[in-house]
């Protein structure tokens, strides 16, 4: 559309004023309707209607027209001004709800999206095989004690029949803290804590860190223990037998045959170490078993009356056994572990697998 020049002549003229409000519509409306973006209309806003205006100048001369055409010219000027208001307010409402509608479809949620991982944390082997043992004790009507992992040399070995300077002690290379003061070497240090606490029957399982200066594949410094003990009047060691082998059965399958070798231990007499049938060639001899097809899974026997008596307990009235299991050696077995140190190192590429 062609537009007319504005008449910019300071002399006023009722025709040239209305021809120029005329032309400032015509221009607005144009421009108003080739606008693309919010922009150019906040742009045509201050255009047209700002301070410095094209419509707000005519505005603005209003004063030095005749009075008797004032009221015309200024009722002209003003429904020109709703004019270009209204225009400019429904572009801008086409332009928001269009900018809406676009933010609206590529904000869409995509159900179908594969989520974000967000990785979950498990327990350490260590800790399921230690609750799966203890569950299976728990079961049986054993009870949970615990003991400190700073012990007195009395409960680990003096009260366990082990006296000082006593060449059994060397069977455990123990930490000192003082002469007096150990980490515990092993939980059977929680034996006769809890029998000067209890009168029997006693069922009792303990279990927990123990510490000993060994390290090689099979070794290391800081271990899990878990101890046994049943004390009443006529335990018998059948019934040690008994219990173990219900738990052997649990633990690594009903197939699984198990072997009492004599040994020693100053706190049990008779002692016996236990093994079980290979897990891994079923006895027929692997590297495991060091082809022998037999694995030593715990230490146990009948309590020493030596202890009863530490621990103020009839010798003559009650019997009972003990017994006592590495939980890393028992975790190996069942997932076929061969380093013992990697339970310690707590790599998460390792622990990631259980
Ligand atoms: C004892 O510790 C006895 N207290 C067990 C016992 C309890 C016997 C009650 C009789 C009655 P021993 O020293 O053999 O026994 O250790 C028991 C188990 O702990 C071993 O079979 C082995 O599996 C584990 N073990 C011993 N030393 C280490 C070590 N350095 N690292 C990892 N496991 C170990």
């Amino acid at each position: 559309m062609i537009q007319r020049p504005l008449i910019t002549s300071s002399k006023w003229s009722k025709k040239g004023m209305l021809n120029d409000i005329e032309s400032i519509k015509n221009l607005a409306r144009d421009e108003i309707s080739n606008a693309r973006r919010l922009q150019d209309i906040h742009n045509l806003k201050v255009k047209y209607l700002g301070k410095k205006g094209l419509l707000t100048a005519k505005l603005k001369s209003i004063g030095s027209i005749p009075g008797e055409e004032r009221p015309m010219v200024g009722r002209i000027l003003n429904e020109s001004r709703n004019f270009i208001e209204s225009l400019l307010r429904k572009q801008e409402d086409k332009f928001r709800s269009s900018e809406l509608d676009k933010s609206l479809r590529t904000r869409q949620i995509d159900v179908t999206v594969p989520g974000c991982f967000i990785p979950t944390g498990h327990l350490h082997p260590i800790t399921r095989v230690l609750d799966e043992i203890s569950g299976i004790f728990i079961s049986l009507g054993f009870t949970v004690e615990e003991g400190p992992e700073v012990e007195l040399d009395y409960y680990n070995f003096e009260a366990l029949n082990f006296p000082k300077d006593h060449p059994a002690r060397d069977m455990q290379d123990t930490f000192f803290i003082s002469d007096d003061v150990v980490l515990r070497t092993h939980t059977s240090s929680v034996q006769v804590r809890v029998m000067e606490r209890n009168s029997p029957p006693l069922r009792v399982i303990a279990t927990g860190k123990v510490y000993r200066c060994d390290a090689d594949v099979s070794h290391i410094p800081m271990f899990h223990q878990l101890e046994g003990f049943m004390v009443d009047r006529h335990i018998r060691f059948s019934d040690l037998k008994g219990v173990l082998e219900l738990f052997i059965h649990r633990v690594f399958g009903p197939d699984t045959s198990l072997r009492f070798r004599p040994s020693f231990f100053p706190f049990t007499e008779p002692s016996a170490e236990i093994d079980i049938s290979c897990v891994i060639c079923n006895g027929s001899g692997c590297n495991v078993c060091g082809g022998t097809g037999w694995i030593e899974i715990l230490g146990a026997g009948m309590i020493n009356p030596r202890v009863y008596e530490k621990a103020g307990y009839d010798p003559e009235l009650y019997t009972g056994f003990a017994f006592g299991l590495g939980i890393e050696r028992v975790a190996m077995l069942k997932y076929g572990i061969d380093d013992i140190r990697l339970f310690p190192e707590n790599d998460k590429r390792f622990l990631e697998q259980f």
